[in-house]
């Protein structure tokens, strides 16, 4: 019997600036080059994604997996402020088609971190332009893409920054984050660490601006699409005497972000683990519990967690964007993630609307700060040939979906 709805997406995800290599006019390009870099080695030809996606979307849906979750890279598409690139939308418009043709539903993301160079070095999201350049942008974007594409992401987890600046976390993608949100206005990092990189605002009005006014540039455009954003829904806990903190914490790093998809056609989730909070703040991974290459706790019960969380307080439906983990073993990979479908099947018996389940990541890939020592990937990239090996956690992720569930 199958534990998921009929029409459940089934798939992987990626970001554009992770995988595609050669993204030259991103903000984060020249940052990963400077002297002192924050970044342990730069991105460079990263996964050449770019031309290799015909491949890669051969292989997602060889082992049976119907959704690929990806980016298209808002410095490709609009280099220089206004001038829109034919040829980058083109490129993009392809790889949309080459998902259709496969049999395999795009989940299409608009701004996964990177921005063009431009918008960061004139304030990025602190600028009071934000949400009218971002809408511009999703505007083209949905003229050129949007009959093709039924689900699109606007923003990947906007909320990463007031993680950390409510929670002081170091999880999911904001321990990939400079250690202090910047001033308003102020898009240029500290020291010689680079040049401007346009990280997302602390701030919920900023960022939900930003996406309200990309929701209507979208749903004015060509297309049926599903429109919402992303968020780190980390799974926050109280340990003892940690209660008070545990709910101003998740008032201002979750739970307000989660009621601005409320106008919204799904949320997505994005969840890798849980942290608990103390009396005195964040205490560590419990002693002798198994942590992943990133050093956070392996705790596949968060994703069951948050969606819960998520379906609460968005009141929309849920689809899971992104769940996965680090690690170099493959078996522990398979484990992880069959103990989060088993939670997430118990969330659709209890009633909740969940449409899909995007696992992190398709391929290993560019970590950020990290760079490519992490491997989240369900395939293996060769980081000389780029050649692309499946990994026996593709394989049975592809035979669970066939199977519609767990069995
Ligand atoms: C993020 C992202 C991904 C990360 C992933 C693993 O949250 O940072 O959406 O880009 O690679 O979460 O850290």
């Amino acid at each position: 019997m199958n534990q998921f709805p009929a029409g459940f997406l089934w798939g992987a995800a990626t970001a554009p600036h992770q995988v595609e290599g050669g993204n030259i006019n991103a903000d984060m390009w020249p940052g990963e080059w400077a002297a002192n870099s924050m970044f342990v080695e730069p991105s460079g030809d990263a996964c050449d994604h770019y031309h290799r996606y015909p491949e890669d979307i051969a292989i997602l849906a060889g082992v049976g997996l119907n959704a690929y979750r990806f980016g298209v890279e808002w410095a490709r598409i609009e280099p220089e402020e206004g001038y829109f690139s034919r040829a980058a939308l083109d490129h993009y418009r392809r790889m949309v088609g080459t998902c259709v043709e496969q049999g395999v539903t795009p989940v299409v993301t608009y701004s996964h971190f990177s921005t063009p160079r431009w918008f960061a070095a004139a304030g990025g999201w602190n600028n009071p332009a934000a949400a009218d350049r971002f809408a511009r942008y999703a505007g083209r974007v949905t003229e050129h893409l949007g009959d093709l594409v039924p689900w699109v992401c606007t923003l990947n987890e906007p909320n990463v920054i007031s993680l950390l600046a409510h929670v002081g976390i170091q999880s999911a993608g904001e321990r990939d984050q400079p250690p202090e949100p910047s001033a308003p206005g102020d898009g240029q990092r500290d020291g010689d660490a680079g040049p401007a990189v346009a990280w997302v605002s602390p701030s919920v009005e900023i960022m939900a601006a930003a996406h309200r006014r990309a929701v209507e540039a979208i749903r004015s455009g060509p297309g049926e699409t599903k429109v919402g954003w992303t968020l780190a829904l980390v799974d926050l806990q109280a340990a003892d005497g940690g209660e008070r903190r545990l709910m101003a914490a998740r008032q201002a790093a979750l739970l307000d972000w989660l009621e601005v998809s409320r106008d919204d056609d799904f949320v997505g989730v994005q969840t890798y683990t849980r942290e608990r909070i103390g009396p005195d703040g964040l205490l560590p991974v419990p002693d002798g519990a198994a942590t992943t290459q990133t050093g956070w706790e392996v705790y596949p019960q968060a994703l069951g967690h948050t969606v819960r969380l998520a379906a609460q307080h968005a009141q929309v439906p849920v689809l899971v964007t992104e769940n996965g983990l680090a690690t170099a073993d493959d078996d522990a990979r398979i484990a992880y993630t069959a103990q989060a479908l088993a939670d997430l099947a118990g969330c659709v018996a209890d009633g909740i609307d969940v449409r899909g389940y995007l696992h992190w990541s398709l391929l290993d890939n560019f970590e950020w700060l990290s760079g490519y020592q992490m491997t989240f990937g369900l395939v293996a990239v060769d980081r000389t040939t780029f050649a692309r090996t499946v990994k026996p956690s593709a394989r049975w992720l592809g035979a669970v979906a066939r199977a519609g569930g767990l069995g």
